[in-house]
């Protein structure tokens, strides 16, 4: 008996030594996150975990400009500049490259993973490098009249990126840098551009010289991703989301500081909590990066309209690329017609370069597919490049463990073809 309870009070021990947080949070090997951290030559403490943007930048020694852009309907945008790589002195003239990220995120998604960061690895690359910030990201969530309590605040979805956002953030852009742009999207930041696109097509190719689609969206009815299930549901709780949360919808559902103890910092926790992740892009671990993926679980979730989300419910459901719809009334009153007007893609004047993955349930070949076909032949790339991985799923496109070689790579490849 007595030994029983010795052993209990060992495992103990142990167990709660194992779990305590420590210095060191990010190890090389899933393996070695089970040992003594702190002691461990193949741990280290990675401070990005709980840092803002422009902290992380100058952290991993690369120069930092902040710039603030307010739109025509008064939400003031931050967009953060890499203008030169790490080790490059500041030549005369470097091609803008114009990162957006997708839903529910911001630009952390592409500084947080140290020489594994598309900004960093483009800005070494010899480019100017801009991240922008989604209004109601926590790095704009400023607005000249209204503030993010208020409800009209979160009165927006992906149209008022692409016809807001995008405009006044491209003309800012060109005109410090007085060149045209290369917009790289991913996700949502895609869908945005071509709503940009079509809506003022002969000001935005006159900005943007050429656009990277990074899972290409503006079709989701053949979404497979399991939340499909319930996106009807949804329709029926939005009114009780927002009477609790003001319009408000964050895509993780605690805080960081609650998130970073239970998903941290044991394997098989990240590995639960990266379930409800993979119900929505796509199952497998494989590329799981282990020194990284604590940090991206706690940096890349933020704050979006709920209304958005009902936004691109409604793509999903009706099969069209189409503005917010109203209901009967309602589009009578905003649009003066019953249904909701669609985005005409032959409107597009920008060329494409367009990317997807196979395991990527969100954004599937089908969808890529009749985009691509919707779009004008002079602005459709000659092919659509498929991420040489068959699990690569849509997380990947941030978080994947080889995601230099499967894709950045490809990107830089792209850019240097098209520039030369
Ligand atoms: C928003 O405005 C407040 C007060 O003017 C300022 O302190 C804060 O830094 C601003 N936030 C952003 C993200 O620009
Ligand atoms: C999606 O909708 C389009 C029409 O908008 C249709 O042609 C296509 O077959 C649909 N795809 C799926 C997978 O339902
Ligand atoms: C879409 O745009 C094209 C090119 O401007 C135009 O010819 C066509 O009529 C438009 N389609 C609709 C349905 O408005
Ligand atoms: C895609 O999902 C992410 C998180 O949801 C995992 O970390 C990755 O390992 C997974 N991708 C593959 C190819 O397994």
């Amino acid at each position: 008996m007595k030994y029983v309870f010795l052993l209990g009070v060992l495992t103990s021990i142990v167990y709660i030594k194992i779990i305590s947080r420590g210095i060191n949070n990010v190890c090389k090997t899933f393996g070695d996150y089970y040992s003594d951290r702190d002691r461990n030559d193949n741990c280290y403490h990675n401070p990005d975990e709980f840092l803002s943007v422009p902290r992380i930048i100058a952290r991993n020694g690369y120069p930092l400009e902040t710039h603030a852009v307010t739109t025509d309907d008064g939400y003031i945008l931050t967009i953060f500049r890499i203008p030169w790589g790490k080790s490059s002195t500041p030549p005369k003239t470097r091609k803008p490259v114009f990162i957006q990220h997708g839903f529910g995120s911001n630009s952390a998604a592409f500084v947080h993973r140290q020489s594994k960061s598309l900004a960093f690895i483009l800005a070494d690359e010899g480019y100017d490098v801009w991240l922008g910030n989604s209004r109601g990201s926590i790095y704009s969530n400023n607005h000249t009249t209204l503030d993010d309590s208020n409800y009209e605040f979160w009165d927006f979805t992906v149209h008022e990126h692409g016809v807001f956002d995008l405009p006044a953030q491209m003309s800012y852009v060109q005109h410090v840098t007085q060149q045209k742009i290369i917009y790289v999207g991913y996700s949502m930041g895609t869908m945005a551009m071509y709503i940009y696109g079509v809506t003022y097509p002969d000001l935005s190719s006159k900005q943007v010289d050429f656009f990277i689609n990074l899972a290409p969206v503006a079709y989701l009815n053949g979404t497979k991703s399991m939340l499909r299930f319930l996106f009807p549901y949804w329709l029926i709780a939005k009114p009780l989301v927002d009477f609790v949360t003001g319009g408000r919808f964050f895509v993780r559902f605690l805080s960081r500081e609650l998130l970073s103890v239970t998903c941290y910092p044991l394997p098989i926790q990240l590995k639960i909590c990266q379930i409800p992740e993979m119900i929505l892009g796509g199952f497998s671990y494989y590329q799981s990066d282990p020194e990284t993926l604590p940090i991206s679980f706690l940096q890349v979730g933020d704050l979006i309209s709920s209304k958005s989300l009902t936004h691109l419910i409604q793509i999903y459901l009706s099969g069209k690329f189409q503005n917010y719809d109203y209901g009967f009334e309602g589009n009578k009153r905003k649009y003066y017609q019953p249904e909701p007007p669609l985005y005409n893609l032959s409107k597009m004047k920008i060329p494409t370069h367009f990317i997807r993955a196979e395991n990527d349930l969100v954004i599937t070949k089908e969808n890529v597919e009749y985009l691509y076909n919707s779009l004008p032949e002079k602005v459709r790339p000659d092919y659509i490049h498929v991420v040489d991985d068959e699990y690569f799923n849509h997380s990947d496109f941030v978080t994947a463990n080889d995601v230099v070689d499967l894709l950045y790579r490809h990107i830089v490849k792209v850019l240097k073809d098209r520039l030369v």
